[in-house]
């Protein structure tokens, strides 16, 4: 009940009308079942029907793996932002590749990234350009490429149609035509996805607001502006990111925290004002962020744009896949004070190291929006397109059926504005939070259950966290043509086949 007084006007809606204790949140918070099967074999993914540690772990609620406070010895890495390739017929160059990344001193730990060893360079684009990107597979295992957040052609968006085989690639075009905003790339190939982003696939594609806008938000990127991809981790005793034995029908869970792939992180600040870009990229974890000294702070933007206006908060909660910017005025913060950013359940998941210097600071000031979130037209409109979320483990659906790359499932046309509603119908235990995604648009969420959208959702999203026995109304209009899937973001539900497909034409 804590958390329902301390976010008195932001993100009570995730929270309201759903949790009446501590326990029961807790229980929705996080997938339920985490046996690790450490040292047994488990090669029965995908397979349908019962399985063992998805009812076990729906009966045991206890084993979420509560996840280790940072030491703070290693200074964060920073994600390199990717350069312009000179003289090539195309500007970026990203591939998959496979890599090795000593996590723990002494041990090698097998890892895939982008263009490196682990997690992937961080892509700019500037709002309303466009570039060429050559895609490689260096993996030995079809992959795709999906830009998670980006209105681009079914065709390019790297879905399951869009995989590339080993040794091949592909030049695509991406068009940034959509405001600016913290997206990011990850693999989307079916029934692996979960086991590519475990072992270290992802990376954060930003798009910049266009040249000659007056904010003053900060944005130096690596100084001021910084991104931090929050992703638990599971190793078994021999320091490996051994999925097949690691995996968890609910979601891969694990005890190490990790951000921008580093294991016990800290940052040093220097700027007073300083931005932070929010990804939850674990597997299936939800965060709910807060400073240790309880000091609030403010969030700017969604998954897709900045906030109509910003809102000053001091707890934060983002399912997979979600994100969220944030400004933190450490001008007030002394460094005689530890500072950190933890989880809900207290551990550090990023302490800071305050040291500023003198030179100016960026400014929370936004841009202030005139027109309402949403018309009262577009608050009256029908639901056309009705999703139901259901079920555990491996016994996951949409609308009761399970993905089927042959199978079109919903129609709209481009350009036409359309209202989902998207149902998560609670099962005899409850059932749990399932993070939805839809590819190839940024929507609005109109309402939850019929209350109107908090100040804190009110900009684009493209993933939206539903409660059980929640029903969340969106409004969903296609830019582009194509097949897109739709999906829960848990990335074992999304592979068992919690998904489906809009043709967009
Ligand atoms: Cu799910």
């Amino acid at each position: 009940m804590k958390k329902i007084m301390l976010t008195s006007f932001t993100l009570s809606l995730v929270l309201i009308g759903c949790s009446d204790t501590e326990s029961d949140r807790q229980s929705q918070d996080s997938p339920m079942n985490n046996n690790h099967m450490r040292g047994e074999d488990n090669d029965n993914r995908g397979m349908g029907g019962m399985n063992n540690r998805g009812m076990g772990g729906m009966m045991n609620q206890g084993n979420i793996p509560a996840l280790e406070s940072s030491s703070g010895i290693n200074e964060l890495m920073i994600p390199p932002v990717l350069e312009k390739q000179q003289g090539e017929d195309f500007d970026y160059e990203v591939t998959a590749q496979e890599g090795s990344t000593q996590f723990f001193a002494g041990i090698p730990t097998d890892t895939y990234g982008y263009n490196g060893n682990l997690l992937g360079p961080t892509v700019r684009l500037q709002e309303g350009e466009s570039v060429d990107v050559k895609i490689t597979n260096d993996l030995d295992e079809p992959t795709t490429f999906h830009w998670h957040g980006l209105e681009v052609p079914g065709e390019i968006d790297g879905g399951p149609h869009g995989e590339i085989q080993p040794g091949d690639s592909q030049i695509i075009t991406l068009e940034a035509d959509q405001p600016a905003a913290t997206l990011w790339y990850h693999p989307h190939v079916h029934g692996t996805t979960a086991e590519q982003v475990f072992k270290g696939l992802s990376g954060m594609l930003l798009i910049d607001e266009a040249a000659g806008s007056d904010s003053e938000l900060p944005d130096d990127y690596g100084v001021d502006d910084i991104p931090l991809i929050f992703q638990d981790r599971l190793f078994d005793e021999d320091q490996q990111l051994n999925y097949n034995r690691l995996m968890n029908f609910d979601g891969t869970l694990g005890d190490i925290s990790m951000v921008n792939g580093t294991i016990n992180p800290k940052l040093t600040v220097t700027k007073s004002v300083m931005r932070f870009r929010l990804l939850n990229g674990a597997n299936a974890r939800n965060y709910t962020f807060r400073l240790s000294n309880g000091a609030s702070f403010t969030q700017i933007a969604s998954d897709g744009s900045l906030l109509d206006e910003a809102v000053e908060t001091d707890t934060l909660t983002l399912a997979a896949s979600e994100r969220a910017e944030i400004v933190i005025d450490f001008s007030t913060m002394t460094d005689e004070e530890s500072l950190a950013i933890l989880n809900d359940e207290g551990a550090e998941l990023l302490p800071f190291d305050v040291v500023l210097d003198d030179s100016p600071a960026g400014s929370t000031e936004m841009r202030t929006v005139d027109e309402p979130f949403l018309s009262e037209q577009e608050k009256a409109m029908p639901v056309t397109k009705e999703i139901e979320l259901f079920g555990m483990a491996d016994m996951v659906t949409i609308n009761g059926k399970k993905f089927d790359m042959d199978r079109i499932d919903l129609r709209q046309e481009r350009g036409v504005t359309e209202v989902w509603e998207v149902y998560n119908r609670p099962d005899m235990m409850g059932g749990m939070i399932h993070p939805f995604h839809i590819h190839g648009t940024q929507f609005k969420i109109i309402s939850r259950d019929g209350k109107e959208t908090e100040p804190n959702e009110q900009g684009l999203k493209d993933s939206v966290l539903v409660e059980p026995d929640e029903r969340v109304k969106l409004l969903v209009t296609f830019p582009e043509e194509g097949i897109f899937v739709f999906h829960c973001h848990i990335l074992e539900h999304e592979d068992n086949g919690m998904m489906g497909q809009v043709e967009v034409y």
